[in-house]
Order: structure tokens, then C-alpha cells, then sequence
């Protein structure tokens, strides 16, 4: 099950009772945000504004559920691509003709991963070299203290200078003027390694980038994977959507960008070339602090003729994003588990902004394992910047945060059970030392070995037996209760 585009998705989203159309004008400036926050605190629809004081119309919140992500990747639960995924891992070599045949389907699923290049596409209905404006399109300012208007869910596209390989990223762009916005790629960042080294081979002066915005949306939501360097995005989302994502040449540069894309802006950033960016109210709850980044100048746009313009908002949580972390976070934890075998399971909770807390539950057959995981984490892809970590048994339910705050305050002495390291800090931290650069906390809640220099016996979780449970559910019935 796969999305043609953005339009298609809509209609499903639409079909289901998943999306709510407002025909009143409603202004991007502050309102839209407020319309969308309380959308999704009260586990509301996506929001099509046809009238968001712009001719073209604006979608936001299309992922705002656990539901819509569901649709959105064509699944009935994330689980699926997580179990789609550990299929090819355990990929063994065929004994048989049977095992052969049972090969096949993964074979043409493989298939579907390949970009396919193609001619022209619906995002190349309108091309203009001239005479456009950023002012054309409904660009949220999302909160009050915002330094300005904001592209929010943009996929960045640009190439690294030495393999010419691509990368999709989704970093914000705030918008100076009608042809120009920022490129908030932060330092840790495939967008901000390709400048860096362009920049240091010192042959050029700028850099070409497209962005495409709005388009169907595995490919849409394939530019937020903390995928490794190495992997494409676009490789990525075909994988997920089944079928080859088509892209088409950009008009002014040798980047693609995705033949479905609702509108594609195309330019470049000029190396060396830095501008203040925000304050913008941000994913974390906070206002993030006003930096400099690079700037972005548009050579030109295509589109659609009917474009959509897809938006979201961040902010205190839980937001659109939160959705989406919450599937990266189910279909990138057998990915982990390749490499850390003993982790059964793990939860990002919306209060911790993902960076700032993780729970880990593992099977833990050694003394130290706990530490040797939290050490693991700190040093894998963009999990580097997990603050906080909290291991506990593989009993514990980590998707259930009372039991993890329950079982984990019990089991630890914090003198000896709590370590800080000191490392690469998210770029939106606020408290850390230094920018990009301070401590986490890793808190071993497991139980204690002996083996570790735990001399003491170690108490059980307290349980009713199976057979009185039996027992009394009859008598509970009898006695007049409802049946659990
Ligand atoms: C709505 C939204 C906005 C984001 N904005 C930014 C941003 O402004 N800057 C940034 O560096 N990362 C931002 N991210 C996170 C990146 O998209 C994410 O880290 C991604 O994996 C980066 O891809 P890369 O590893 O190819 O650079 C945002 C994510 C979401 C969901
Ligand atoms: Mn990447």
C-alpha cells in the first residue's frame, strides 16, 4: 500500500474520518499553530485550511496520530515495517527450492527500494525562473516570540562532495525575504558535514540545494530518519512505501528532488555566508536560541498547480512530532538490536523530547551490561544525544513510564548506580555547558549481580498467584463485579 502523493494521502486521511477541512479564512500568523496544537492534545484530526489567507492551501498534523502514521506508511501498526525489517536481517541462505521460492517476494520487495529517474513529474507543472515569492505561500509564524515566518517540514536535498551521494534532511528554514530563508542544518547533521567539506576543498563558492515541500508521505517522512551517512533516504523510502520513489533534474542544478513533490524550491548557499536565525519556539517546549546558519537563495521554484503547502508545528509536547519519533523509534529498534542484541526494548516519552531521555530494557547476562548499553547508545548515530538513559530488566514494560519510574527508583543506589559521561550535547539543549557540548546521565535501575559486588539478596516484584487470580475471578463475578 503506497501514496501516489501528498493528494493521495489526503483522500485516504479524508476517507477514514482522519481529516478535518476549514474553509474559514485562518491566518498563518500565530492562529493556524493554535488551531493545530489543540488539534492534537485533544487526539484530533489532520487540518486542511483552504483558506489560510493564501491562494494556496495548507495541510498540518497528516502524521499527528499513531493512527495516521499508520496510514500515512500503509500498515495497520508500525510493527509491521519493524518485523519487515528484522525479515531481512535474519536473511539466511536458501537449503531448497522451497527456501528459494519463500526468497522471491523479499527479492521484488528490494526492487521497490531503487529510485527510479524520471523525465518531468506533476512537481514541474509550474516553473518559474522569475517573479516568484516566498509570499505566496501560507509560511507559518508559529509562535509569538518566533524571530519570523518558518518552513517547517522542508526535505533539504544536497549531495556530498566527495562520493556525490544524497542526502535528505528536514531542517527548518526561516524566511528573510521572498527569495531567501535560513538553513537551520544543525553542526551534527548530514546537510552541515556536505557544507563543511565542500567548504574546506575550497574549489567552490556555493553549494547547490533543492527542498522539496509536501510530497507523498514515506518519502515525506524518510527526510527525519537518523539513517548512517551512508544510506539514502530515498532508497529508504521506497523500502517503506513498496514501490520506487520517481525523481526528476532539477531545473537549475544536478540535485533530484521527488517527481510528486507538491512545490521544490531550488538554489543555493553561498560558503562562508552566515546569517542570525530565530529564536523559534521548538520542539522542545522552549524557544530555541537566535544562531547563525547558512542562507538560502532561491534561483527558482516549481510546483504544482494545486499545490498543497505542508506544515507543521512544534512545541510543547505532544505535537506532530512525537508521532513521528514514536515510528523511527519502533522501526529503528531491530536495527539496534543487530548491534545490541540484549536491548528488548526501548521508549522515547514525549516529555523527553527524544534527546533528553531514553528507557532501555534488556535481558542482562553480565556484570557491567547495563553501562556497556548506556556507552553503546551514546555512541550510535543521532542517539549520541540521549541525556538521559535508563536501563531496567527486561521484565519492566518501558513503554509503561510509571512502572519504569516505579521499578527503576527502587532498584538503584544512585551513588553507585548513576554515571555521567561527557560528549556531543543536541544543538536545542539550553542548559548544557556549552552549545553541542556537555553531560548525560546514565542510571543503571537492573538488578545487581553479585558478580558486580552486590553482596546483599535481591527481593522479587511482588505477585498474586495464577491459580488464586483464577479463583477469585469467579468469586469476583459472583460477588457482583464486572469481569476484568
Ligand atoms: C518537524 C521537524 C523539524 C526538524 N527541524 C530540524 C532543524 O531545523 N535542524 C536540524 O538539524 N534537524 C531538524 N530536525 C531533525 C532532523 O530532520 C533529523 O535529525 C534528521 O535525521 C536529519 O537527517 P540527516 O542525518 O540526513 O542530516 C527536524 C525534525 C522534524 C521532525
Ligand atoms: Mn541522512
Amino acid at each position: 500500500m503506497y501514496f501516489e502523493d501528498l493528494h493521495g494521502f489526503v483522500r485516504a486521511l479524508e476517507g477514514k474520518g482522519e481529516l478535518k477541512r476549514i474553509s474559514l479564512t485562518v491566518d498563518p500568523y500565530l492562529e493556524i499553530t493554535e488551531f493545530a496544537d489543540r488539534a492534537v492534545k485533544a487526539g484530533g484530526p489532520a487540518l486542511l485550511f483552504e483558506n489560510p489567507k493564501s491562494a494556496t492551501p495548507l495541510l498540518i498534523n497528516a502524521f499527528a496520530s499513531k493512527k495516521r502514521m499508520e496510514i500515512a506508511l500503509g500498515v495497520s501498526d508500525i510493527e509491521e515495517i519493524a518485523t519487515r525489517i528484522s525479515g531481512f536481517l535474519a536473511l539466511q541462505q536458501p537449503q531448497g527450492l522451497l527456501d528459494k521460492l519463500k526468497l522471491l517476494p523479499k527479492i521484488s520487495e528490494l526492487n521497490a527500494v531503487f529510485p527510479k529517474r524520471v523525465g518531468s513529474g506533476p512537481c514541474k507543472e509550474v516553473i518559474q525562473h522569475t517573479g516568484f515569492s516566498l509570499d505566496d505561500l501560507p509560511i507559518l509564524h508559529c509562535w509569538p516570540g518566533d524571530g519570523g515566518r518558518f518552513i517547517t517540514l522542508p526535505m533539504v536535498f544536497s549531495r556530498d562532495p566527495d562520493s556525490g551521494k544524497r542526502n535528505c534532511g528536514m531542517y527548518r528554514m526561516q524566511v528573510f525575504d521572498g527569495q531567501t530563508t535560513g538553513m537551520h542544518w544543525q553542526k551534527h547533521k548530514q546537510g552541515a558535514e556536505h557544507y563543511r567539506r565542500l567548504a574546506a576543498a575550497g574549489k567552490e563558492t556555493r553549494m547547490p540545494i533543492a527542498v522539496a515541500i509536501g510530497a507523498d508521505p514515506a518519502t515525506l517522512f524518510s527526510a527525519i530518519l537518523p539513517l548512517p551517512p551512508a544510506i539514502d533516504e530515498i532508497m529508504f523510502a521506497g523500502f517503506l512505501r513498496g514501490k520506487p520513489v520517481e525523481m526528476v533534474k532539477c531545473e537549475t542544478s544536478d540535485l533530484e528532488v521527488p517527481a510528486n513533490a507538491e512545490i521544490v524550491l531550488e538554489g543555493h548557499v553561498n560558503l562562508g555566508e552566515l546569517r542570525r536565525e530565530g529564536p523559534f519556539g521548538d520542539h522542545t517546549g522552549f524557544y530555541s536560541l537566535d544562531d547563525d546558519y547558512p542562507v538560502f537563495h532561491i534561483e527558482c521554484i516549481t510546483r504544482r498547480k494545486k499545490a498543497l503547502y505542508a506544515a507543521t508545528i512544534v512545541g510543547p509536547p505532544p505535537m506532530e512530532d512525537y508521532y513521528m519519533g514514536k515510528a523511527i523509534e519502533r522501526i529503528f529498534l531491530p536495527l539496534m538490536q543487530t548491534q545490541l542484541p540484549e536491548v528488548r526494548d526501548i521508549c522515547m516519552p514525549a516529555e523527553g523530547v527524544f534527546h533528553n531521555l531514553i528507557l532501555v530494557s534488556i535481558r542482562k547476562s553480565y556484570p557491567g551490561q547495563a553501562r556497556k548499553v548506556m556507552h553503546a547508545i551514546w555512541g550510535l548515530g543521532q542517539a549520541m544525544f540521549s541525556k538521559c538513559i535508563v536501563v531496567v530488566d527486561e521484565d519492566v514494560d518501558v513503554q509503561n513510564v510509571s512502572e519504569v519510574a516505579w521499578k527503576a527508583l527502587n532498584n538503584i543506589d544512585p551513588e553507585r548506580d548513576i554515571e555521567f559521561s561527557l560528549g556531543p550535547i543536541d544543538s536545542l539543549d539550553h542548559a548544557s555547558r556549552l552549545p553541542n557540548y556537555g553531560s548525560k546521565m546514565g542510571v543503571d535501575a537492573t538488578t545487581k549481580f553479585k558478580t558486580e559486588g552486590f553482596t546483599r539478596r535481591w527481593p522479587n516484584v511482588i505477585q498474586m498467584s495464577g491459580e488464586v487470580k483464577e479463583r477469585v475471578d469467579d468469586l469476583w463475578r459472583r460477588a457482583g463485579f464486572a469481569s476484568r
